[in-house]
């Protein structure tokens, strides 16, 4: 799994409203909508929420450490959807005491591993890799204007891969999986709505809808695709090629963390 980078998010509470919009420009919705979608709850009931809690961002030291910006990177989205977001002074489990002190009813915490936003009330979470898998495919189906009966090109059986084609299955795609590793397959060997994809390139040929949910970069080039292919790009760093991503980026949906963290919120309401 990959960890993001300070660099990753940098810039990305300054250009939130920017995104939002091309956002909207690719997809016809906003990130508050397309999280709603992903989460089956109307973009109404996720505002209406927004009254309704105090989520919390902790930072956490295990591992390789606190990335510098992400939990309040975390804490920018959520803002920015209209929710109540502190990022607390404490660490670890004092942060986690901390949140619920003042009185957080969301929480959110990531470690190398894991990334969870737990609604305390309810005692129950929502992870950062289904929650990411239906966001993105939220985001594909929007491009696409809607998915079903289309066929779709998913890389990855991963979390966000697995996730990804529950959702999809779930609006009626037919799923084309690809993973380099055959074992994370055994699952789809029987399941009537996902096909097995068995080469790369041609499969990366022949579907117009793709969803690459794999960590690796750098590994499809600008010919490789058909001309109207669109992309949903949840892995880090991203599959494309420079001149692909040039060619491709008015139809191409890629963050670091928008359409996970604001899919998240929207699931554990
Ligand atoms: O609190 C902090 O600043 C750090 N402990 C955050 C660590 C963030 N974790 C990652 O980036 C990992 N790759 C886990 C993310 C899971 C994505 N599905």
């Amino acid at each position: 799994m990959t960890r993001l980078t300070t660099h990753d998010i940098d810039k990305l509470d300054s250009e939130l409203t920017q995104y939002n919009l091309s956002l909207i420009e690719k997809t016809g919705v906003d990130l508050a909508a397309l999280a709603s979608f992903a989460a089956g709850i109307t973009r109404e009931s996720f505002k209406q929420a927004a009254q309704n809690h105090m989520a919390a961002a902790v930072p956490i030291t295990s591992g390789q450490g606190i990335i510098g910006g992400f939990s309040e990177s975390v804490q920018s989205i959520i803002q920015f959807l209209g929710f109540d977001c502190f990022v607390t002074r404490a660490a670890d489990v004092a942060g986690i005491a901390e949140a619920i002190d003042r009185k957080a009813s969301i929480i959110f915490v990531a470690d190398d591993d894991r990334f969870i936003a737990y609604n305390v009330g309810k005692g129950s979470y929502v992870d950062n890799g289904e929650a990411t898998g239906r966001g993105y495919v939220a985001a594909l189906a929007h491009m696409a204007k809607g998915l079903k009966g289309q066929e779709v090109l998913v890389l990855g059986a991963g979390p966000v891969g697995q996730s990804a084609v529950a959702f999809l299955k779930e609006l009626g795609a037919w799923v084309k999986l690809f993973d380099i590793q055959p074992e994370a397959l055994k699952a789809y060997q029987t399941d009537a709505q996902v096909t097995i994809e068995h080469s790369l390139l041609e499969a990366l040929s022949k579907y117009q809808f793709i969803l690459d949910a794999t960590p690796a970069g750098g590994f499809i080039g600008a010919d490789d695709l058909p001309h109207e292919a669109m992309l949903a790009a949840p892995g880090i760093p991203l599959g494309l090629k420079q001149e692909a991503l040039t060619k491709y980026e008015r139809h191409l949906i890629h963050d670091p963390l928008q359409i996970g963290v604001a899919t998240m919120l929207a699931m554990i309401l």
